[in-house]
């Protein structure tokens, strides 16, 4: 029997999550490999809901925004940190307005809401651990968005960590996510930046570096589908590796970390 190492879980009670929009083949992407196909997208994107939820979750679809072509991509107008929500100011001028558009919703469903006052940050470049958020300077998130984020999370009780994303990629955790407090999952290029020392990284395969845009979220770590060999490193390091189908995602530079705003409520609280 092999032994398996002891990974340390992170728990959410809720998610936020968004229903595609017939717009989303508009959505966009920084290579041009054909729109998405929206049924096929709404397919995907019940799929990742139901997967959520399975693992006892509560989670909350959202109504599509015709007018927002990225809007399914919740994860970038908003941060949830002890069940308070942040509005952020997403980079790119066609997304500008989701995070007023999300506001409402922020303000049913969480403890609080804070709103970024200045600058550019993108929730696709915040990786949060237990102790530390860290947020990449990119294309999407400026100097200014995280000097003016980093007094709300420290009276959130969290440290900031300015890290950069390297100029190629969309965003931080385009190739990194969290997959328990101690661990990453990190693609080489990133790994090699040194950003995340301290931490124990897990390095996708060679030709997966799409898998590193994952999500764990209670028990299993969701991976994207078709990323064989990364899926078994994380299968013996001890995860138990869900996969699902992100082809649709993909199309617009979108992946599973993109797709929910996932926090936590004290008991009782939460959900409406
Ligand atoms: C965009 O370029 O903004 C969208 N097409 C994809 C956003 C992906 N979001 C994320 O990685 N957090």
């Amino acid at each position: 029997m092999t032994a398996l190492m002891e990974n340390r879980s992170i728990s959410f009670t809720h998610a936020l999550c968004r229903a595609p929009a017939g717009s989303v083949t508009d959505g966009l992407r920084a290579v041009d490999q054909g729109d998405p196909d929206p049924v096929a997208f709404a397919r995907e994107h019940a799929a990742y809901v139901a997967a959520l939820r399975a693992t006892g979750a509560s989670v909350t679809v959202l109504p599509a925004l015709e007018e927002f072509p990225d809007s399914v991509f919740i994860e970038d107008p908003a941060l949830v940190l002890n069940g308070v929500a942040i509005t952020l100011r997403p980079g790119a001028p066609s997304r500008a307005g989701e995070a007023a558009a999300l506001r409402p919703d922020l303000v049913r469903h969480c403890a609080g809401v804070i709103d970024l006052p200045e600058g550019a940050v993108d929730g696709g470049d915040i990786l949060c651990s237990d102790s530390e958020v860290m947020v990449g300077l990119s294309a999407r998130t400026d100097r200014a968005g995280i000097a003016a984020l980093r007094p709300i999370v420290e009276d959130l009780g969290y440290r900031l960590r300015l890290v950069e994303t390297p100029p190629e990629i969309l965003h931080f955790k385009t190739e990194s996510s969290l997959l328990d407090p101690e661990t990453v999952l990190a693609t080489p290029r990133l790994a090699a930046t040194g950003c995340f020392a301290g931490y124990r990284v897990i390095e996708t395969a060679e030709g997966e570096e799409a898998a590193a845009n994952a999500v764990r979220f209670n028990a299993p770590v969701f991976l994207s589908a078709g990323h064989p060999r990364t899926a078994e490193r994380l299968a013996q390091t001890g995860y138990e590796v869900v996969e699902l189908e992100t082809m649709q995602a993909a199309l617009v530079d979108g992946g599973l970390s993109c797709m929910s705003l996932r926090y936590s409520m004290p008991d009782g609280q939460g959900g409406a």
